[in-house]
C-alpha cells in the first residue's frame, strides 16, 4: 500500500484529493495545524465523509522542524504539498504571513523530502495567477510569469525552487500550474462560492443584495475533482515535470453570476452591487490556460462543464441554508 502526505488536507483541493488517493488504494496521511477551533476542522473531509479513513499528524507548514518529524513517522511514497495562505485579495494585507507560508512554506516542504525521504515524489500547488498581467491571450508552461500580488509572487517563489530542487539534487518534484478550479467545498470568500452562497440566501430570502467587486475580471473555471486528478496523474509519470491544468474557456465574474441566479430562476442585474471596497490593488484581468501537454502526456481532460459545476454548488448552498447552515 502506497502512502501519501498531503499539506493543506483541510482546504478544498486537500479533502477531494484524499478522497481521489483513497479510492486509489493509499494511504492517506494529512498534516494538520493545530486550531483553537477543533470542533470545525475537518468540515470538508466529513462533508466528503472520509474523516474517520484517513491519519491526521500534528505539524505546521512554517515550522521546518515540524515537518522533518512527520516526515521520518510518516514515511510517504509522494507528498503533495496544497498548504498556502490561498486568498489573493489577503496577501495584500498580510504579504508576509504569505510569504512565509505560501513560498518559503514550499521551500521548507522541499527540504524535509530532501533531507529525509529524497526518493518520495513531490507535488507543488503552483497557480495560474502567476501568470498575472498575461503576456499572451492563453498561457501554456512557455508563457512568461508576470506575478501581480504578494500571493502570487510567493507561488512564484515556490514554482522555482521546485524546478530548482528537481535540477539540482534529482528530486521527483513537479509542479502544477493550476488555473481557479471550484466546487460546494470551495472556500466562501472565493467569488465562485460566494456568488453560489448568495444566490441561494437570496432564493431563500436571507439576503436582499450580493455585493462584488470587478465584475469584468476573467477566469478559466474548472472543478477540483478534476483537477485533484491531474496532481496524481502527474506523479505517475517517469519524469517529474510541471504542467498547466486549465479547461481552456474562460468567463467573467458577470457571466458567472448571471450562470447562477439564472439556475434559481433570478436575474443577476437585480440583485448584484458593485463595491469599490471589494477592487483590488493590481487586478489580474482576464486568465485562459493552455492544457494541451497535460492532455498529451498525461491524457488528462477536465469532465465537468462550468454549467454543471455551478449548478452543483448552488443546490449545495441551497441545501446548507435550507438546513439552517448545518449540512
Ligand atoms: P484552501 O485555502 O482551501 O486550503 C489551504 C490549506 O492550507 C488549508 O488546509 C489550510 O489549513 C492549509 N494551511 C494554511 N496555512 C498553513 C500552515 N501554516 N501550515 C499548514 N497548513 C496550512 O486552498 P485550495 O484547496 O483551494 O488550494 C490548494 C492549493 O492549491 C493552495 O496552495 C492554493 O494556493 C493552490 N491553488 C489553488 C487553486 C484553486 O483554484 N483552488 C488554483 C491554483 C493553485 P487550515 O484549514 O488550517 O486553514
Ligand atoms: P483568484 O480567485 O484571485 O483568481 O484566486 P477569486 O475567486 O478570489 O477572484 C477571482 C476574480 O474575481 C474578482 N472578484 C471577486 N473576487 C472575490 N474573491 N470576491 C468578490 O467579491 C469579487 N468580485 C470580483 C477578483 O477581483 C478576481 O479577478 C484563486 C485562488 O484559489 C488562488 O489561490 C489560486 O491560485 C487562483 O485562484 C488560481
Amino acid at each position: 500500500m502506497r502512502t501519501a502526505l498531503i499539506t493543506g488536507i483541510t482546504g478544498q483541493d486537500g479533502a477531494y484529493l484524499a478522497q481521489f488517493l483513497l479510492q486509489q488504494g493509499y494511504r492517506v496521511v494529512g498534516l494538520l495545524r493545530r486550531s483553537a477551533s477543533s470542533d470545525v476542522i475537518g468540515t470538508r473531509l466529513r462533508w466528503l465523509n472520509i474523516l474517520n479513513d484517513i491519519e491526521l499528524i500534528d505539524g505546521d507548514i512554517i515550522d521546518l522542524s515540524s515537518l522533518i518529524r512527520v516526515m521520518q513517522k510518516v514515511a510517504p511514497d509522494e507528498v503533495y504539498n496544497l498548504a498556502a495562505q490561498s486568498f489573493v485579495a489577503t496577501s495584500w494585507q498580510q504579504p508576509l504571513l504569505t510569504g512565509g507560508v505560501t513560498g518559503l512554506g514550499a521551500a521548507n516542504a522541499l527540504e524535509a523530502v530532501r533531507i529525509v525521504q529524497p526518493g518520495a515524489r513531490f507535488y507543488q500547488a503552483s497557480s495560474s495567477e502567476m501568470f498575472g498581467k498575461a503576456m499572451e491571450p492563453r498561457q501554456s508552461e512557455h508563457t512568461a510569469f508576470y506575478p501581480r500580488s504578494p500571493y502570487a509572487a510567493a507561488k512564484l517563489f515556490a514554482h522555482w525552487m521546485t524546478v530548482n530542487y528537481r535540477e539540482s539534487f534529482g528530486l521527483h518534484a513537479s509542479s502544477g500550474i493550476l488555473f481557479n478550479h471550484e466546487s460546494p467545498l470551495r472556500g466562501i470568500e472565493f467569488v465562485s462560492r460566494k456568488i453560489t452562497d448568495g444566490v441561494a440566501r437570496i432564493k431563500l430570502g436571507l439576503a436582499k443584495q450580493l455585493a462584488l467587486g470587478n465584475l469584468e475580471a476573467r477566469r478559466d473555471w474548472g472543478h477540483a475533482r478534476d483537477y485533484v486528478r491531474a496532481m496524481w496523474l502527474m506523479l505517475q509519470q517517469d519524469t517529474p515535470d510541471d504542467y498547466v491544468v486549465a479547461t481552456g474557456r474562460n468567463y467573467s465574474v458577470r457571466d458567472f453570476a448571471e450562470k447562477a441566479f439564472r439556475h434559481v430562476g433570478l436575474n443577476a442585474e437585480d440583485w448584484v452591487t458593485v463595491s469599490e471596497d471589494l477592487m483590488r490593488p493590481a487586478e489580474v484581468y482576464a486568465l485562459c490556460g493552455d492544457a494541451a501537454k497535460a492532455r498529451q502526456v498525461l491524457g488528462w481532460e477536465p469532465s465537468v462543464t462550468i454549467d454543471q459545476m455551478i449548478s452543483e454548488m448552488v443546490e449545495a448552498d441551497l441545501a446548507r441554508h435550507a438546513a439552517g447552515g448545518r449540512a
